[in-house]
């Protein structure tokens, strides 16, 4: 850079001017390069301090008790992938999280502990170990726990695309808890059984999210079918998108989940996606390569694969894994890829 370029810099600056030209690669790189970084969280490390969290502030007093998964090339965002946010939260028996509501699509994947629930647009839904229950944009929600041990739950939420497009808005409710309008099971009834309320074919728009709860017995019994079913495994295993039951998309319009079994033994080819995806092992052990990182996660450990990261996959135990990614929004942007690099491992 000579005295003529520098000049010139500092001539644009002050008119809130800027060169193309000395940053045109990396706004338009060749291929994503996320500054996000593959990492894998442990359970058994994550749990005491959980509880630690327990005896120190009351599930009232924080709000939402929960300890943020951030990615470690990029502490201080809350995300863990380059959309997406992930967390941890416990609520203790007797305890109630309370009422509120925000523009913010939400998920909760149950990992450990019975007797809590979480209450949607006035509808109790009991939780339970592998229970995906959602809580879509602006919709109310309350956590409460009247059963005997801790509750723990991986929130999946899109924070960092509703921060990038400026479009967060968050209320909290008159009332602590939300008083109950709907009885339970009348969204299982309506949505959850692969039946429609009747004449809601033209009354339910597009990508609007109706089904609130995906229960563990019913997905794991629908992957134990195909891993039995003597069909060779896929590149990804077995694996299964949740859907949403009003148009067939997505279960939100940010968030797109699945549930994978891969067969002991079985190793995934390497490849990569433009989703960065998020994954919660429900059960066996596996041995991940992502990157130039290996991990070799068990049963409620949590572990990222970024954007456009070769990645495989081998389950030393039969694995199953639920995951999520920003894949739907990808989609509808013509944005989404796959690529195959290896096959055999
Ligand atoms: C939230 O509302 C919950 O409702 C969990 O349980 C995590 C993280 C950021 C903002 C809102 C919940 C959250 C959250």
């Amino acid at each position: 850079m000579n005295a003529m370029h520098e000049t010139l810099y500092a001539d644009l600056k002050l008119l809130g001017l800027a060169p193309l030209w000395t940053s045109l690669h990396d706004l338009v790189p060749p291929h994503p390069s996320s500054r996000m970084r593959p990492a894998h969280w442990q359970y058994e490390h994550i749990r005491p301090l959980l509880l630690r969290a327990g005896e120190v502030i009351s599930a009232e007093e924080a709000v939402r008790r929960v300890l943020i998964l951030e990615n470690p090339g990029a502490i201080g965002t809350a995300c863990i992938t380059d959309t997406l946010y992930a967390g941890l939260q416990l609520i203790l028996p007797g305890e109630v999280a309370p009422a509120h509501r925000h523009t913010q699509s939400a998920f909760r994947f149950i990992v450990e502990g019975r007797g809590a629930a979480t209450t949607v647009r006035g509808e109790r839904f009991p939780m339970e170990p592998g229970d995906l229950i959602l809580t879509p944009c602006l919709e109310w929600h309350d956590h409460s726990h009247e059963g005997s041990e801790p509750v723990v739950w991986l929130d999946g939420l899109d924070i960092p695309l509703v921060r990038s497009l400026a479009a967060g808005f968050a209320e909290d409710a008159q009332t602590r808890q939300q008083t109950l309008s709907t009885p339970t099971g009348m969204n299982a009834a309506y949505w959850g059984s692969g039946l429609r309320p009747v004449g809601t074919r033209t009354g339910v728009a597009p990508h609007r999210v109706e089904r609130f709860a995906y229960r563990f017995g019913e997905w794991r019994g629908a992957l134990s079918t195909l891993a039995r079913s003597g069909e060779p495994p896929g590149a990804e295993g077995f694996a299964l998108e949740f859907v949403n039951p009003v148009d067939g998309s997505s279960i939100l319009p940010s968030m797109s989940a699945f549930c994978q079994v891969v067969p002991k033994g079985y190793e995934t080819p390497i490849h990569r996606r433009t989703d960065g995806r998020v994954f919660s092992v429900v059960e066996g052990s596996g041995h991940i390569r992502a990157g130039s990182s290996v991990f070799r996660p068990v049963a409620r450990d949590v572990f990222v694969v970024p954007s456009w990261t070769p990645y495989s996959i081998r389950a030393e135990e039969e694995l199953v894994l639920f995951s999520y990614s920003d894949r739907a929004t990808q989609e509808r942007l013509g944005l989404w890829r796959v690529q195959v690099d290896r096959v055999d491992g």
